[in-house]
């Protein structure tokens, strides 16, 4: 039986080192050298070539590097009886905290002003806001989005979620759910933080529209999926200032292209899809035991759900 390791973008000595460690039953073989494709058994992926996962007649499962598998479901060509377990390892939610907590000083503290105070030498200081006082709505409230909701909300600030359906209050954060709530969470939102996964009921959710009803001057971090947030329109409410900057690490096509207008815009910081990345090693540990799992008959974790989507 074989484990296949195809890992785009990704350095995989620590991958290859825990599997071969871990799985010492297990032929462990690195795409593009698949070998004889019916005894592939599992697929370790990261942007996997579309039309390959079909070739491996006897796989028992894929298991994503990262926490979204559209990189996955997205192949036309698709086997559907082949579970997809998603990644929920630690250090990827950990580094998404860091990334959310980053770009949010960035521009609460004025950070993004004082780097362009600098080029006109301007000695400026900024007032203060107390973090009680602005307000950071999440949406998209799965583990991720929870725990980076948690994360600011110890760090004083206040904090609004939302997400498809309804979650039981808890004392730091404010909830709203549904397409009834959308309104009231955004008009709160001076920082929007995007980590829901996409699916069809994500897809432009989020267009000129849902941007307008931001509070004047509110700041856009998306780290979800490129394609929640409608590209053009956020484009137009930088232009015309109702979106003061954004942060995108996540784009309808990606690598972004080179002419696309985002990559020049003064106010957008782009960063190459790193908002949550991976402590090689403990990742490559949760993919294991989710393989033991799966060997002993036991339901691997967490399992895409078609129906929901992610
Ligand atoms: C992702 C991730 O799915 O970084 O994008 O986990």
């Amino acid at each position: 039986m074989a484990l296949l390791v195809s890992l785009t973008d990704t350095d995989i000595q620590p991958w290859v080192e825990v599997f071969e460690s871990e799985l010492s039953n297990m032929d462990i073989r690195i795409y593009p050298d698949v070998g004889d494709a019916s005894e592939i058994e599992y697929v370790a992926a990261w942007q996997h070539p579309f039309g390959e996962y079909k070739k491996y007649s006897n796989l028992k499962a894929i298991l994503s590097l990262g926490a979204g598998v559209d990189h996955i479901t997205k192949d036309p060509e698709l086997p559907s009886d082949v579970p997809i377990v998603r990644m929920a390892d630690d250090s990827l939610t950990n580094d998404m905290c860091l990334y959310a907590l980053h770009w949010v000083l960035h521009f609460h503290s004025d950070y993004y002003r004082y780097v362009k105070q600098q080029v006109k030498k301007q000695w400026l200081p900024q007032d203060f806001v107390a973090p009680r006082n602005r307000t950071i709505g999440i949406m998209g409230l799965g583990n991720i989005g929870k725990q980076i909701a948690e994360s600011l909300a110890r760090q004083g600030f206040y904090v609004v979620g939302w997400g498809a359906n309804e979650k039981p209050a808890t004392r730091n954060i404010e909830y709203f759910y549904g397409k009834e709530q959308m309104s009231a969470f955004l008009n709160k939102s001076e920082i929007l933080i995007n980590v829901l996964p996409l699916t069809e009921a994500t897809t432009n959710l989020v267009t000129e529209c849902e941007l307008c009803q931001l509070p004047k001057g509110a700041f856009v971090i998306n780290m979800g999926r490129g394609s929640i947030i409608n590209e053009n329109d956020l484009l137009s409410l930088l232009n015309n200032s109702h979106i003061s900057a954004a942060v995108l690490d996540v784009f309808d096509v990606e690598p972004l292209p080179v002419d696309d207008p985002l990559w020049s815009h003064p106010n957008v910081t782009i960063t190459p899809h790193i908002a949550g990345q991976s402590d090689g090693k403990t990742a490559a540990m949760f993919m294991v035991e989710n393989i033991r799992r799966i060997e002993n008959g036991e339901p691997p974790f967490p399992l895409y759900d078609v129906s929901r989507g992610y």
